[in-house]
């Protein structure tokens, strides 16, 4: 059993945001309503996620949820946009303001180079299953967890990584059926379409997911990230590219080479690339 000892990062009000080492747990805070998500959840799961961007001693992300609720006891990860929250012209914050903010934090998830593994511990319905798709992996309490797609009950649908890279994930005529029917799937219905890394006795789900994480973490950092965007790449186009590129010259950076490309310019000389190997 992993041995964790969380200590807060920061308080927020929707959320909460702990580290353990080299581990950052966030979570939803608002079980009492299956943790969906309004506009200052999404702003909070902004400024968390971007913190754990920023840190370079992070390089694993739990992002889970607190619970189960207090009114009925059921476990959830996250119901999607908060209806109650949802205007005419969509999600309302309290400053009046309409926002779809959900999709920076998804962004957020998918380019930064760090693991993000979605810890359900109980419903994942429409922008909350969203979210475990665009994370990198999912692990799901075997008794609790449910998967389900609500989007096109409540006209409020996720036509981007939630169901085109979903379809990738599952394949077109399940992801079809998800979408299409909203119907409950289990933890090992999930498991066997290819969308649930491992399912996991409610017990252990947590400490299964810090044994995971530490696993990850003794691993080269360079290599699990850019393997990341290697695996994004192909399905994010010119953007996946230029994240895949950005790492690459990072790389670059580290070389003799651009000391002396950097130098050259900085003395004002020619640069002096003679003894550069092309090495292939
Ligand atoms: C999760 C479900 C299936 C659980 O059912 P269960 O266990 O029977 O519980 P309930 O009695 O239904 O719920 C308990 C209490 O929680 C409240 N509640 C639950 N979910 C929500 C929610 N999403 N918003 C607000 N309140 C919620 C219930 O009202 C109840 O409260 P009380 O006790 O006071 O009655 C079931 O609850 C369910 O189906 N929930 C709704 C799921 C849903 O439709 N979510 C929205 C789906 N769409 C999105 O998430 C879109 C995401 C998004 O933001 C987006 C993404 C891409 C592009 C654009 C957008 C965009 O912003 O639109």
């Amino acid at each position: 059993m992993a041995q964790v000892k969380w200590e807060t990062v920061k308080e927020y009000e929707d959320i909460t945001f702990k580290r353990s080492g080299g581990i950052a747990r966030i979570a939803f805070n608002r079980p009492e309503v299956r943790n969906a998500f309004r506009p200052k959840t999404t702003s909070e799961l902004y400024d968390a996620f971007y913190q754990v961007h920023e840190d370079p001693t992070i390089g694993v992300v739990l992002l889970s949820a607190e619970g189960p609720s207090p009114k009925d006891g059921v476990y959830s990860f996250c119901s999607g946009g908060d209806q109650k929250a949802r205007g005419h012209k969509g999600y309302v914050g309290d400053d009046g303001r309409h926002r779809l903010n959900i999709l920076e934090v998804q962004r957020l998830i998918r380019f930064m180079p760090k693991v993000v593994i979605a810890v359900v511990p109980g419903w994942a319905v429409g922008g909350g299953h969203s979210l475990h798709v665009v994370c990198d992996l999912t692990l799901a309490s075997k008794e609790h967890a449910i998967f389900k797609q609500t989007d096109a009950d409540v006209t409020s649908f996720d036509g981007g990584y939630g169901s085109a890279y979903l379809a990738k994930m599952v394949g077109q005529k399940k992801a079809r059926e998800i979408f299409f029917l909203g119907r409950n799937y289990s933890a090992q219905e999930a498991y066997e379409m290819g969308m649930v890394n491992a399912v996991i006795p409610h017990a252990e789900l947590e400490d299964t997911a810090v044994e995971w994480a530490r696993e990850i973490l003794a691993k080269s950092p360079t290599s699990i990230k850019m393997l990341k965007f290697a695996m994004n790449l192909t399905d994010d186009g010119m953007v996946g590219q230029q994240v895949f590129a950005g790492e690459a010259t990072r790389l670059a950076y580290m070389t003799d080479e651009a000391k002396e490309g950097r130098n050259a310019f900085l003395e004002k000389r020619k640069p002096d690339f003679k003894d550069v190997q092309w090495i292939s």
